[in-house]
């Protein structure tokens, strides 16, 4: 799907941690020369803090480019206008300290004092780093963040979706490699995760989402948003989850009317099934039980049968 890995974001010094690591690094250059050592120290303090900005403009990838779904995953979870607009911050400060050290480094050779001109120097490039520290402080939460983004491949998925708390990452735990964290109460799950099943044809992604309620798209709140573009950009096949049981605290009407909202809405083929069989029997449509493991398999053969036909990419 594309290789932005947003766990691998490196995390972000404060201003103070950066001037404090550029000064320290230019304290330990040697030399005789008073002037030749103010000078190294100089590059050196400039080499330090043009490297660090460089190294964390480029680990974000260019926004614009990237696929729709990451876009808009990214923009739910942090601003994408806030993150440019910190990341055009960085780079003019590492312009700004720049031009003061050329200009430390000429006024050393005319001869001017070389204390005098790097302490001038120091001050001048402790007050731009400072400036931009709001900038970095939010280049590392949106950092943070952006930890919990998954790393999908481009593979044939399942999404699995209904209500919060009939059984979803119950059922994604037992039938591939993640194990979300399951609760008694909804919206137990915030975000996506990406799970895998070895099936004939080759691998499948199994998509575990955050519980769903029936109602238009501009009052759902962040955490059902990730459900939506799951169900929009990533699904080949929707498994919806129904709780015929209602202990989910949801009545069937209501689930039923969301599971008609999202085959109309969405492209993908979609089957539902009922959870919580061991505690029901209505079997009107496929049961299965996370407890008792009745219908486990038969979902297994549902997915193996739906991707029988699907070209995998070579891996
Ligand atoms: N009796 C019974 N309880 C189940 C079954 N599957 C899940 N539960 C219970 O239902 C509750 C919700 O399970 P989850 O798997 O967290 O449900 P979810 O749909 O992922 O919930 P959200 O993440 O909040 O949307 C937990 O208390 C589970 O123990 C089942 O097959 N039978
Ligand atoms: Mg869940």
């Amino acid at each position: 799907m594309s290789h932005f890995e947003p766990r691998r974001l490196p995390t972000v010094l404060t201003g103070e941690e950066l001037i404090d690591k550029a000064f320290r690094r230019a304290s330990k250059v040697s030399g005789r020369n008073r002037k030749k050592k103010t000078m190294d120290k100089l590059v050196t303090v400039s080499n330090v803090i043009s490297d660090y900005m460089k190294r964390i403009i480029s680990s974000h990838p260019s926004y614009e480019n990237l696929p729709e779904f990451y876009r808009e995953l990214v923009d739910i979870t942090v601003s994408i206008r806030k993150i440019k607009k910190s990341l055009a911050a960085l780079n003019w400060a590492e312009t700004a300290v720049q031009k003061v050290v050329k200009k430390s480094l000429r006024d050393i050779k005319k001869g001017k004092d070389p204390d005098i001109v790097l302490k001038s120097a120091y001050g001048r490039i402790s007050s731009i780093i400072s400036q931009i520290d709001p900038e970095l402080k939010y280049l590392n939460e949106a950092k943070n963040m952006m930890k919990s983004i998954p790393t999908l491949a481009d593979e044939p998925s399942v999404v699995i979706a209904g209500y919060p708390n009939v059984g979803k990452s119950s059922l994604v735990a037992k039938i591939s490699t993640v194990k979300p964290e399951v609760a008694t109460y909804p919206f137990t799950t915030k975000e996506i995760y990406v799970g895998f099943r070895e099936v004939d044809s080759g691998r499948v992604q199994i998509i575990d989402t955050p519980g769903l309620l029936d109602r238009p798209f501009y009052r759902r709140n962040k955490i059902e948003k990730r459900a939506i573009l799951c169900l929009k950009y990533l699904a080949d096949f929707i498994i919806y989850i129904l709780d015929p049981t209602e202990t989910c605290g949801y009545s069937l009407d209501e689930q039923l009317s969301l599971l008609e909202e999202i085959e109309d809405g969405f492209d993908a083929e979609i089957i539902a099934v009922y959870s919580k069989s061991d505690m029901h029997t209505i079997r009107d449509r496929l049961a299965f039980s996370n407890l008792t493991g009745e219908g486990i398999e038969e979902i297994i053969q549902i997915i193996e049968e739906r991707f029988k036909s699907l070209k995998f990419k070579e891996t």
